[in-house]
């Protein structure tokens, strides 16, 4: 019954707006419509990621990433997931920002590994202008050796976001992390709006938007629908969706929440997929603690995009040895 209803509302949406899976759609995703394919049989929602996985992409090649942390740890904001914020006792120090050459060293070593984006980020609320100077400086430099660049910086104001896509930034990571309803429960020190803006910024600059979210913070499916939603609905959608399992560390608000089912994580790319079906959908933190089983399901399920490199920003991440031995396993290549 909701199988064939889900199916008739997916179909009623793609006759109104034309082509309901490109970038720029009329008529907006509605929450039910979401819930929907998320309530769907699992075997049936996989079906449904494939075909569009399969028409939008090849499904056999993954995009890869690698993260550095350009400045740990110190951070004023409130996240109740974040290593980072200078409140929660985690046993990360704020340090100072890299050298230019020290991440430039970073990045060929990850172009060398076969990453073709580089993503660099810091633990600010937002950067002051010295940190843009700084950090236009590096982006150059990264951007030269032929390598994607990536930043998430916190909140950008405006005129900010053209100094970075000036410099060579091709992505600005910048997530909505959950659904509107739930986000007060996690952050409080800045709103869903300050997040919505900075995205504005980023993409009146004509930057890529990198934007998506965290499931596993004990988070209702209700709510892993709206982020969704959210995302699906920004027009366009962003190119890049990371999806991340919360990595539960010691001393964050969120450390000791009950973890979620790994079939509600991959049910959450599959939506991802079939809601916003240009995009890179990415299987972001939380690779180290799934079988590799589970990161199987997920290529499945739609996600073409990795975290590769043995550490996120500041926890850690399968061994590149590991990620090569499981892309032979199941027949992966990199892009
Ligand atoms: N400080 C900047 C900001 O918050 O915009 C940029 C860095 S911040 C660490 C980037 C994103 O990493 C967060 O928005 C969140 O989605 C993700 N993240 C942080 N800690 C995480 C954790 N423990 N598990 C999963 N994702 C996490
Ligand atoms: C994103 O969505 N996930 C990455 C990246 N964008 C910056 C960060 C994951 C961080 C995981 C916790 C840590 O290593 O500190
Ligand atoms: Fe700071 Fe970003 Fe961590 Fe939030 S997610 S505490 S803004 S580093």
């Amino acid at each position: 019954m909701i199988q064939s209803n889900t199916k008739s509302i997916v179909s009623e949406t793609e006759k109104a707006n034309g082509d309901q899976h490109d970038r720029c759609h009329v008529t907006p995703w509605r929450i039910a419509q979401i819930q929907a394919l998320m309530d769907l049989p699992f075997t049936d929602l996989m079906h449904q990621a494939q075909t569009i996985h399969c028409q939008y992409h090849d499904a056999s090649a993954i995009q890869l990433s690698t993260l550095i942390s350009v400045k740990t740890g110190g951070c004023p904001e409130d996240c109740g997931y974040c290593p980072q914020a200078a409140r929660y006792h985690t046993g990360v120090d704020s340090q100072d920002m890299l050298s230019p050459d020290t991440v430039v060293t970073a990045a060929q070593a990850a172009k060398a590994e076969g990453a073709t984006r580089f993503c660099m980020g810091a633990a600010w609320r937002g950067p002051k202008q010295r940190d843009i100077d700084r950090m236009t400086e590096i982006i150059g430099a990264v951007k030269a050796l032929g390598l994607e660049t990536c930043a998430t910086l916190g909140m950008l104001r405006p005129g900010q976001a053209e100094q970075l896509k000036q410099a060579g930034l091709d992505y600005y990571n910048h997530n909505l992390d959950t659904s509107p309803e739930f986000y007060g429960e996690v952050i409080t020190t800045r709103d869903y709006q300050d997040r919505l803006d900075t995205l504005e910024e980023v993409r009146r600059a004509g930057i890529n938007v990198c934007c998506g979210g965290i499931v596993g913070m004990g988070e209702s499916r209700l709510a892993r629908a709206g982020l969704i939603a959210q995302l699906a609905n920004l027009d366009p959608y962003p190119e890049s969706v990371p999806i991340n399992y919360l990595v539960q560390v010691e001393g964050t608000p969120l450390y000791g929440t009950e973890a979620l089912d790994s079939f509600e994580f991959v049910r959450t790319i599959a939506v991802a997929r079939i809601t916003m079906p240009k995009a890179m959908v990415r299987l972001s933190a939380g690779r180290r603690q799934m079988s590799e089983a589970v990161q199987a399901l997920c290529f499945l399920a739609g996600a073409n995009s990795i975290f590769y490199g043995d550490k996120l920003l500041t926890t850690g991440n399968p061994e590149t040895d590991n990620d090569k031995a499981l892309f032979q396993k199941l027949g992966l290549r990199a892009l």
